[in-house]
């Protein structure tokens, strides 16, 4: 099975400069999908993709947001003929370690979740930022009925027949809450999902991108597709 990871950037030069070797040891190609980071990160990722041809980048104009980022790179992977595709933050809060767990839950699922929500995940991050966490997933799973236990989260492993049957063009949320929206749009084709326990670190390196705009952001769009029901 060839395995893609889409990797979006904004100022993670720090970070993919070890992040990327570390992918590379894993039997896995990746895309960074990188959106003009000041910080350079951009041109670091293309120095790797010069001499490793599993690594290639896509360059966007400017910072166009996370759902963007995550769609630009399905595209790309898919058309690459990716088997599946892993989806993970840049700045190892989604450790590479789990990965291999996930690789081997795939055999037997069409979607697996690096999970924070399970036994044996954990959250290592300041008491408000979990809080924040627990109570953003606990509403989108229960207003919307969703089957997973970490509904938020950003590492999941994908099918590629589960991305192409999803209607992923007319998911509306671009930034966090893209995460909701697509599940919610990825489970409707009721695929077997697994959930392996991940401890989630924070960020040691580099610059948060997440503001009160997006928690809000976030809560409109649950709220938009909780009132949407089932159509
Ligand atoms: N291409 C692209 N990547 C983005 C954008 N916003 C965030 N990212 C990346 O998406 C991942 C998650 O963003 P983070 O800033 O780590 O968000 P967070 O994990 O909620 O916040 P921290 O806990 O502070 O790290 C990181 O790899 C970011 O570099 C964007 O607009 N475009
Ligand atoms: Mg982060």
């Amino acid at each position: 099975m060839k395995v893609t990871v889409v990797l979006p950037t904004y100022n993670e030069a720090e970070n993919i400069a070890l992040l990327l070797p570390q992918l590379l040891e894993l039997d896995v190609d990746v895309c960074v999908v990188d959106d003009a980071s000041p910080d350079g990160t951009g041109a670091l990722a293309e120095a790797f993709a010069l001499k490793e041809p599993r690594v290639s980048v896509i360059h966007r104009s400017g910072k166009l947001g996370l759902g963007t980022a995550y769609v630009a790179g399905f595209s790309h992977v898919l058309a690459a003929g990716a088997d599946a595709v892993l989806t993970m933050d840049a700045d190892f809060s989604h450790h590479p370690r789990y990965i291999p767990a996930m690789l081997a839950a795939i055999e037997q699922a069409d979607l697996v979740i690096g999970s924070r929500y399970v036994p044996g995940g954990r959250v290592l991050y300041p008491l408000h930022r979990r809080l924040l966490s627990r109570v953003a997933n606990l509403v989108a799973r229960s207003a919307l009925n969703l089957r997973a236990r970490d509904c938020t989260a950003g590492f999941r492993l994908y099918r590629a027949t589960v991305l192409r049957n999803a209607p992923i063009d007319r998911i509306k949320s671009n930034g966090y809450s893209f995460l909701v929206e697509m599940l919610r749009a990825v489970t409707r084709q009721n695929i077997r999902i697994v959930e392996v326990p991940i401890v989630f670190a924070d960020r040691t390196l580099g610059k948060s991108k997440i503001s009160s705009m997006e928690i809000y952001k976030g809560m409109r769009t649950v709220a938009r597709l909780a009132l949407k029901g089932d159509k």
